[in-house]
């Protein structure tokens, strides 16, 4: 049952069809499909066809953003019924998309599995100015700076972060996680991040993995 409801949502985002993808979330939350699941096999799915017909210039940017707009719609919809993890201690997140970038998709579905693992999570947007990150983490005595990018162009910023946070000798204040298309294990390894998720649900269990939680 819940395969076919996530199969539905993968295609309601796939159409460009927001009011489908709200109407087929609802049937979600109704036959008490879980709702991250529904985030990550349907909606999440969906928009890794959207990223493949891109690639293959069978979409351009005016039918990505419909698809994006779908798949928000369904966020929307799922979201307060993300289970939340209740009483766990509230470390918390600064994260944003670097400078040059406004890819936002992942980032923010990061920040939702985050919020709903139980950490308070600052979120600076997108195409955020580097010093951004260490104030914010500064203002806020934060465990964690999560930098997110989708593009080879910007992913050199994360590094960039990180020797402004050791010029300001911040290094050993924040564990640095990191993530989004470019991104890898080896990469992170290069610029001296703690931490590499490949996906939001993952980002959650590296959280978890760096604050020792
Ligand atoms: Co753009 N775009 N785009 N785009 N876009 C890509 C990224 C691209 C790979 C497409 C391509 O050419 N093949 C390419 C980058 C190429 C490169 O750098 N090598 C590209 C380009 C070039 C561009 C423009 C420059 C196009 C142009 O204007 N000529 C422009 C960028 C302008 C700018 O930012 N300066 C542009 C614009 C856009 C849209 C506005 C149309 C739209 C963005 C809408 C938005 O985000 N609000 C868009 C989209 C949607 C895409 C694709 C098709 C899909 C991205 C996406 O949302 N995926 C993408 C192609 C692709 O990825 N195949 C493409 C779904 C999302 C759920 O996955 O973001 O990977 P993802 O996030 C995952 C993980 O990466 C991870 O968890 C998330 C959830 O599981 N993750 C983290 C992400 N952040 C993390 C942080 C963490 C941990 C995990 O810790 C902190």
């Amino acid at each position: 049952m819940s395969k076919a409801i996530f199969e539905e949502l993968k295609t309601a985002v796939v159409q460009m069809d927001e009011d489908l993808t709200r109407r087929v979330a609802q049937t979600a939350v109704e036959q008490g499909v879980d709702a991250c699941e529904a985030v990550n096999r349907g909606l999440v799915k969906g928009m890794e066809v959207v990223g493949e017909k891109y690639e293959l210039e069978e979409y351009f940017i005016p039918e990505v953003l419909l698809c994006s707009d779908a798949m928000n719609a369904g966020i929307e919809v799922l979201k307060p019924h993300i289970k939340k993890e209740a009483g766990v201690t509230p470390y918390k997140v600064v994260i944003g998309v670097v400078q040059g970038d406004t890819h936002d998709i992942g980032k923010n579905l990061v920040k939702i599995l985050q919020e709903a693992g139980g950490f308070e999570v600052y979120d600076l947007g997108r195409d955020v100015p580097l010093e951004q990150f260490i104030d914010k983490a500064v203002e806020v005595r934060a465990d964690i700076i999560g930098m997110s990018t989708l593009m080879t162009s910007t992913m050199d910023n994360m590094g960039t972060v990180i020797t402004m946070l050791q010029g300001r000798d911040l290094r050993e204040r924040f564990k640095v996680l990191i993530g989004g298309g470019p991104i890898s294990q080896s990469f992170a390894d290069t610029i001296g991040a703690d931490g590499y998720a490949p996906d939001a649900t993952s980002a959650v269990r590296m959280a978890r993995e760096l604050v020792g939680s």
